[in-house]
């Protein structure tokens, strides 16, 4: 397992050293790919041990790996928690955590609006085996505490939401779920642990998908759940991981997220910074109807943005005036601006919730769950911010022409 080398460093220094010493290694700077499946036993009794749980080494790559290891180590100190699971992508991540939640019977309370497989995961999926799901409205927490049954077991939000950029007060909706005795668990895909730190704002489970900002490049499939209980964690681990969806994450991703972490700060202020001036752009534009990005004074969250997230994110949502059809002309008049579903990479991103990362839902359905038919989402990228804003303000005057 990885050394708490660097513990009481930044988050910088532990993103790019938490974990590993290089004299363990050979002087190797960057940590080895352990790639084996299997690990050799030094006699039977200590791999009947290995498989009963008394003994801590590595035993099948399906359970732990030492190259999993030290990524798990790293991400569960950047967002303060007491151990991480990683898994093959961030619907493994959320499957697995709420399989080794939920039994028969019990109920879910999620926010309106996640990200659209998540939300067939739990509609589609969960209620076939017993599992009951409400969506309530978790921007407020009075909702919450009104809702709370006799059943429900877990709370279940994203913040910022994909796509429409909902807010939720992970401290107080912490606050309302463990006085009934239930866990909340939040996916900070959006935000990752530089920006938003659910765990210590009393959340109890962090899921992500590393497929997004965390791995950063678009060349990975990837996810992650960072937890504040060590039982929690393990039962994830051996049952949800190891039963439930064999979710395994292989040690060359796990690589490759480490090389991203490395710069998570960097890209995430340039994200961040660019995705501001991209939402003042669309704001101050005539073609535009409703901007949704928490940076803006004008955001109806604003406040609750500056207290909970260190900075504002990369991703910015909008409708324009033309509804729909203005949207798909904008998407097709991009040319810098990459069509595409994902989010987090180098490339700026465009995309149409309604008939892509949404099409989960009906129609009536994201009606209902605040998902409007002409939304247009953008992951704003790393390109020169100049070439970015030209390209989406000629989209925009496009759009508007016809
Ligand atoms: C997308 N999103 O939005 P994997 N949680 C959130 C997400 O946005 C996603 C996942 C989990 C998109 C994919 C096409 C908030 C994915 C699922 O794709 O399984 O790593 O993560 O464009």
């Amino acid at each position: 397992m990885a050394s708490d080398h660097n513990i009481h460093s930044g988050f910088s220094t532990r993103a790019i050293h938490f974990g590993y010493n290089p004299a363990d290694h050979q002087g190797a700077l960057v940590p080895p790919i352990h790639t084996s499946a299997t690990y050799a036993f030094p006699d039977a009794a200590y791999g009947g041990r290995c498989f009963a749980g008394t003994e801590s080494g590595y035993f099948y790559s399906r359970v732990s790996n030492p190259t999993l290891a030290l990524l798990e180590a790293r991400l569960a100190s950047l967002e303060e928690g007491v151990g991480a699971v990683v898994f093959g992508s961030g619907m493994g991540a959320i499957t697995a955590t709420l399989w080794s939640m939920l039994e028969q019977g019990d109920e879910v309370l999620a926010d309106l609006t996640l990200y659209g497989c998540t939300f067939s995961f739990l509609n589609h999926g969960l209620t076939r085996f017993g599992v009951t799901v409400r969506h309530i409205d978790l921007t407020d927490p009075q909702v919450l505490a009104q809702a709370i049954g006799p059943k429900t077991r877990v709370v279940y939000f994203e913040s910022p939401s994909n796509p429409n950029m909902r807010l939720i007060d992970i401290a107080a909706i912490s606050c309302v779920a463990h006085a009934a005795g239930v866990k909340v668990v939040v996916d900070n895909t959006y935000c990752t642990p530089y920006l938003q730190q659910p765990l210590v704002l009393g959340a109890d489970v962090s899921v992500h998908s590393m497929t997004k900002y965390l791995g950063g490049h678009g060349d990975l499939m990837a996810g992650a759940a960072i937890f504040a209980d060590p039982e929690l964690a393990m039962r994830v681990r051996v049952f949800g991981l190891k039963d439930m969806t064999g979710a395994v994450m292989s040690s060359q991703d796990a690589h490759l997220v480490m090389r991203g972490l490395k710069t998570l700060t960097l890209r995430m202020d340039r994200h961040c910074q660019s995705a501001q001036k991209v939402a003042e752009l669309l704001q101050s534009h005539p073609a535009t109807e409703h901007v949704y990005f928490p940076g803006l004074p004008s955001f109806p969250q604003y406040e609750l943005a500056k207290r909970q997230m260190r900075l504002f994110g990369g991703m910015v949502a909008f409708e324009l005036k033309g509804g729909m059809a203005a949207g798909i002309r904008f998407m097709d008049a991009l040319q810098l601006v990459t069509r595409a579903v994902s989010l987090g990479d180098a490339e700026t991103l465009a995309q149409h919730p309604a008939s892509m990362t949404h099409a989960t839902y009906t129609p009536e359905e994201r009606a209902a769950h605040g998902i409007s038919e002409g939304l247009v989402r953008l992951s704003v990228g790393l390109e020169d911010p100049q070439d970015i804003l030209a390209d989406i303000a000629q989209a925009l005057d496009t759009a508007a022409k016809a």
